[in-house]
Order: structure tokens, then C-alpha cells, then sequence
């Protein structure tokens, strides 16, 4: 039988040391029952997707955060409604912890016409700018240049809000991970680059393709301060998030590595072979909706009663975001074209699925002779 292993919360990076503070807030009890009905929200929203994706009801790919929950809700607590969000494409939980309605987030993984994304998107690509939440992208890194863009944006017009851009492990080896830092080192963005370290790029371990695998160690190539944090704690990511996000507004940029565990496979359809029998028998330890559940548990914040109410509750949110996304209405076509640019490119080709590429040359009267 495996054990779970005892965690460090914090390592920090040598570049700076910095004690933890008294005046710190605390987490009260409302503010735990709520990270845990949060991550028992996205934890059955994710399975109640992964559902839908078997029954082919939802196209593309699909990503859940079912492991990361914990990681989500810690790191979502600590920022403003104003600050940015850019994540990847594992992106759901994130879209969750931002407030956007579930039957949106549904909606948008179904391709419907109600969906975040106005169901152009799918499941990697939710934007919605009244969250601030700035995508969901495919490209492994391809967020990590446009989040420090967009801090460049608000130091240029003299505004107070952060953007926090999170990424997997496997993209920390992305030449676009190491200009962004550099940039937003050198000019003092109010930007927190968070890496969700859940240890696996698709099937390739860290220790497989980082020569530093502790990687939150690379912000002293850019004398970034830097921190790594359990994420399997919600209120230990919280508290290293809001270290975070108070450096960056206050225009030292952030590198926060937090450990957490990929449940499942890659996306919905790898049944991940590479994983040992004992490292899966290991992650049913390293459960964060159930090791955070018998903590508040232990503690005395939570009893057995709520406990199930939260968890039918959460059934119960899950399910009716999958009918309203069944009986939300297909995108009309005729919309395919409208969202891809905000605004108007000259030569953008309006040819829908099928048209041909150009229009065929006239063939020339004269044979070809000038
Ligand atoms: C530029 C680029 N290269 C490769 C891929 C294929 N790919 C998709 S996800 C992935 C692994 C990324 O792992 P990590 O950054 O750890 O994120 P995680 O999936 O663990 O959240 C790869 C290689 C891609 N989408 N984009
Ligand atoms: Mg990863």
C-alpha cells in the first residue's frame, strides 16, 4: 500500500528570502467551506464533461483539471475581478473559478451558440473579457509573450491591475517561457507566471525533459523571485499567490511553481499506459477534493451532512449545465468568420468549409501569347 508522501509547503528561490508576515490574512471557515465547494464544482463538472466526451457529444480536444482543483481555486482566490487570467488549454476549472456561468462553459465545450466562446472555440479556446479571462490556448506557451504583453499594456497606461498567466511544467522548455520572463524581469511587469507543475508533458516526466526540475529555480536567471507551493493545499496556494500578485502589482513580476497531480491521462482519450500500477495506487493519496475534505473534516470546519450536500449539489450544477448545453442552439455559419479578428483584415479569405481556395484563372483566349 503506497503512503503520501509528506509535502514541503513552500521552497523558496535563493533569490530573495522573505518572512512570512503576521498581518497576512487568514482564511476563516466560510472562506474554506467555499474553496471546497469550488473544487467539488469543478471536480464534477469535469467528470460530467469527460461523460459527454465519450458520448461524442463534444468535439476537438478536452483537457479537465481533475487533480488540479485545488490548485485552481488557491490561485483564483488571490486576484482581483480586474487582473487577467491567460491559462492554456487545460482550462476549464479556471473558467469556473472566475465566475463564468457553468451552462457557458458546458455550452462552449458542446460547440453551442450560448457557449463562452459563442461555441467557436471549444474546450481550449474560452475567452470572455468581462472575466478577464483572456483565453485558452493550444499552443503550448502561446499565452505566456501575449500575457506579458498585456502587462506591458496596463505599466503603459499607469494601471493597478496584475495579469497572471498559468502554464503546465512541459512548457517551462518553450524558447517563448524564457523571453517573456526576461522581458518582464528587465522592465518591471506586474505580471505572475505560474507554473502547474503536475509533472507530466503529455507522458514525458520532468525529470525526463528539465535539466532543473525544480523549476520554479529559473526565476534566478532573471532575478525573479520565485516560490514553490503545495498544490494540493488550496490555502497554501492562496496565501503563495497572493505573496505573488502583491509583488507583481507592486511591479516585480513572479514565478510560482505549484505542485499538483494530473488524475487521469493527457486529455479525455489517452488512457495514459505509461503510469505504473503503483504510481496510480499513489494518486488516490494525492486526491486534493479528498485530502482537503478530511482536513476541514479533522478540523471540525465541515461534517459529514454538508460534506454530501455539497457533493449533490455539485451533481446536481453539472448536470443541468449538460441539458442546457444539449438544448442550447448550433452557431449559425454565416457567424464562422465573425470572431477570429477584432478587427478587420484586408485579405482574410471568407471561403467556408468546402469553397474552393481561389477562384479559378480565366483560361486565356489567346492560348498564352502575349
Ligand atoms: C508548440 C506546441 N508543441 C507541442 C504541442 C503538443 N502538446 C500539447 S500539450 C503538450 C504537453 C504540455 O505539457 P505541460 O506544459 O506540462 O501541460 P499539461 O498538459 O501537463 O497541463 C504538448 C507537447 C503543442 N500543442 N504546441
Ligand atoms: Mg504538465
Amino acid at each position: 500500500m503506497a503512503t503520501r508522501t509528506p509535502r514541503k509547503t513552500t521552497s523558496r528561490s535563493t533569490t530573495t528570502t522573505r518572512k512570512k508576515s503576521a498581518s497576512e490574512p487568514k482564511v476563516d471557515k466560510d472562506q474554506l467551506i467555499d474553496f471546497y465547494r469550488q473544487m467539488m464544482d469543478i471536480r464534477r463538472f469535469e467528470e460530467r464533461a469527460s461523460r459527454a466526451y465519450t458520448q461524442a457529444l463534444v468535439g476537438g480536444y478536452c483537457h479537465l483539471n481533475l487533480g488540479e482543483e485545488a490548485a485552481v481555486v488557491g490561485l483564483m482566490a488571490a486576484l482581483k475581478p480586474s487582473d487577467y487570467l491567460f491559462t492554456n488549454y487545460r482550462e476549464h476549472g479556471y473558467a469556473l473559478a472566475r465566475g463564468i456561468d457553468p451552462n457557458r462553459v458546458m455550452a462552449e465545450l458542446y460547440g453551442r451558440d450560448d457557449g463562452v466562446s459563442k461555441g467557436w472555440g471549444g474546450s481550449m479556446h474560452m475567452f470572455d473579457f468581462e472575466a478577464r479571462l483572456l483565453g485558452g490556448y493550444g499552443i503550448v506557451g502561446g499565452q505566456i509573450p501575449l500575457a506579458t504583453g498585456v502587462a506591458l499594456g496596463i505599466q503603459y497606461r499607469g494601471e493597478n491591475d496584475v495579469v497572471m498567466c498559468t502554464m503546465g511544467d512541459g512548457t517551462t522548455n518553450i524558447g517563448a517561457f524564457h523571453e517573456s520572463l526576461n522581458i518582464a524581469a528587465l522592465w518591471n511587469l506586474p505580471c505572475v507566471f505560474v507554473i502547474i507543475n503536475n509533472k507530466l508533458g503529455m507522458g514525458t516526466t520532468v525529470d525526463k525533459a528539465s535539466a532543473e526540475p525544480e523549476l520554479y529555480k529559473r526565476g534566478a536567471a532573471y532575478r525573479m523571485e520565485s516560490e514553490r507551493v503545495d498544490g494540493l493545499d488550496p490555502v497554501a496556494v492562496y496565501e503563495a499567490a497572493q505573496r505573488a500578485v502583491a509583488s507583481a502589482r507592486d511591479g516585480k513580476p513572479f514565478l510560482l511553481e505549484v505542485m499538483t497531480e494530473r488524475l487521469k491521462g493527457h486529455s479525455v482519450v489517452d488512457p495514459a499506459k505509461y503510469r505504473s500500477a503503483e504510481e496510480v495506487e499513489q494518486l488516490k493519496l494525492n486526491d486534493p477534493v479528498v485530502t482537503f475534505g478530511t482536513k476541514l473534516k479533522e478540523d471540525g470546519v465541515i461534517d459529514d451532512e454538508l460534506m454530501s450536500k455539497i457533493d449533490d449539489d455539485a451533481k446536481k450544477l453539472a448536470a443541468e449545465s449538460a441539458d442546457f448545453a444539449a438544448n442550447s442552439p448550433h452557431p449559425d455559419v454565416s457567424t464562422l468568420f465573425d470572431y477570429t479578428y477584432a478587427t478587420p483584415v484586408p485579405n482574410d479569405s471568407r471561403r467556408l468549409p468546402g469553397e474552393p481556395l481561389f477562384e479559378p484563372a480565366p483560361f486565356p483566349q489567346n492560348g498564352g501569347r502575349a
